[in-house]
């Protein structure tokens, strides 16, 4: 028996279509982890949660992770990521899923309790939301062991989970998954980076020209301050960090405090995984341009302060899909992507298949790599193991027919070796 409650079933057939292009550009989870999985089962009778965005490229990893034996289920980790069509999809496909597009904060947590009410062994969380419900409302899952390792997907939940460890409250082992090259080197840096174009999307507009603030120069901000400048904007940089602040000025970017920006933007989008990025003051919001538009790509809602913009405007129109004009009373307005949540799921469909089957490739010999070596974990933060890392790079590389060069056996040990100097 399949659980689920979704939006329709009948979007079904169109979220096969879209299921149909994500697999045939995941060939390393859709197709050599898929099938070894298929034969090996090595993740027979265990249950695995995915609190993750619902979209074609999760349903690529569901169904990998089902071929492997486990028992799926899934909610969404953003209110407004989820597509409807690829959620029907999966239902048909025996996964349980308990999510639909623009669900309120109740039933949010409402999918993510039916989740955990199936008593998962492994948790596969993006921003942490299910792995704290479960250390706050199913504390038994973790006590009596059903619980056997958690993966984290993003940075902003790795961070959570951090500081969760660091106050001796994270109690289950916990892998986080953001941190491993494969992910955030192409996920992070190319996905949310490409997400720029959410901007075009909401408003249809030329990034040529444009000056454009990118809050943030991790791994997604430099991404997106990339792609930007590759649009022809004039990017400025904003940061807290001195190093990598120093690392967008030797870019090129010009970097300056946010507030010094905010006059001659058109553009600004976030993505530092911190809160009120942009502070939530009327003096602040009286800076802004005529006609801005404020994008955030983080992964909550609260780098642009969303609720206080709504609270100061005198009034908000919808003016496109996912896209509302503000109105405030000295009679400027500012157009809101995705009220506030990470644009580039909510008006695209999230980073594209080619990234993601690298992240959810690790995600799923995660998994296989928990069911094995279960017993000797101890609760706390733990590595990606830097072999499966590699791995995952090597099963890439393979798929796109791009061949390496090895090292010789007298380069291994130079390389190795402390002997040979000048
Ligand atoms: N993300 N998933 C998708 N297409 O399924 N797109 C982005 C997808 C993940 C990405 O790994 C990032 O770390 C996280 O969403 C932010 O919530």
């Amino acid at each position: 028996m399949v659980n689920y409650k979704v939006a329709d079933e009948k979007l079904a057939e169109k979220g096969k279509e879209a299921l149909y292009i994500a697999e045939s550009k995941m060939p390393v989870i859709g197709d050599i982890i898929r099938k070894r999985f298929s034969v090996e089962k090595p993740l027979k009778g265990i249950t695995i949660a995915g609190c993750l965005h619902i979209t074609k490229e999760t349903g690529i990893l569901a169904r990998a992770l089902k071929a492997g034996g486990a028992e799926v289920y899934l909610c969404g980790s953003n209110p407004l990521s989820t597509q409807d069509d690829v959620a029907a999809a999966m239902v048909q496909e025996g996964i349980n899923v308990f999510a639909w597009h623009g669900n309120t904060d109740e039933e949010f947590y409402w999918c993510i309790r039916e989740c955990l009410k199936a008593n998962p062994n492994i948790l596969i969380d993006d921003g942490a939301d299910m792995i704290v419900t479960a250390h706050k409302e199913f504390p038994e899952l973790i006590e009596n062991g059903t619980i056997i390792g958690c993966q984290e997907e993003t940075t902003t939940g790795v961070k959570r989970f951090k500081a969760m460890d660091k106050n001796g409250a994270l109690k289950v082992p916990l892998f986080p998954v953001n941190d491993a090259r494969c992910k955030n080197q192409f996920d992070n840096e190319l996905g949310t980076g490409q997400g720029i174009i959410s901007a075009i999307y909401g408003m249809h507009v030329l990034f040529a020209g444009k000056t454009v603030i990118i809050a943030g120069y991790g791994h997604c901000s430099s991404g997106m301050a990339l792609k930007a400048r590759g649009l022809g904007a004039n990017v400025i940089v904003t940061e807290i960090d001195p190093i990598k602040a120093l690392q967008a000025k030797f870019a090129g970017y010009q970097v300056m405090p946010i507030e010094k920006a905010i006059p001659n933007a058109d553009i600004i989008l976030t993505a530092t995984g911190c809160k009120h990025v942009i502070q939530p003051t009327k003096e602040m919001f009286e800076l802004f341009k005529d006609g801005v538009i404020l994008g955030n790509l983080g992964h909550f809602d609260i780098e642009i302060p969303t609720k206080e913009l709504y609270e100061y405007a005198k009034e908000i129109k919808p003016v496109r899909t996912n896209v509302e004009e503000l109105t405030f009373p000295n009679g400027k307005r500012v157009y809101l992507l995705a009220k506030g949540r990470l644009a580039n799921l909510v008006l695209s469909e999230g980073h594209p298949s080619e990234v993601m089957d690298m992240s959810f490739a690790l995600q799923s010999l995660m998994s296989e790599y928990i069911v094995i070596n279960k017993e000797s974990f101890k609760p706390g933060m733990i590595n990606v193991p830097s072999d499966i890392d590699d791995q995952v790079g090597i099963l890439k590389l393979k798929a796109m027919g791009v061949k390496i060069d090895k090292l010789t056996e007298e380069q291994y040990n130079y390389i190795h070796g402390y002997e040979e100097g000048t």
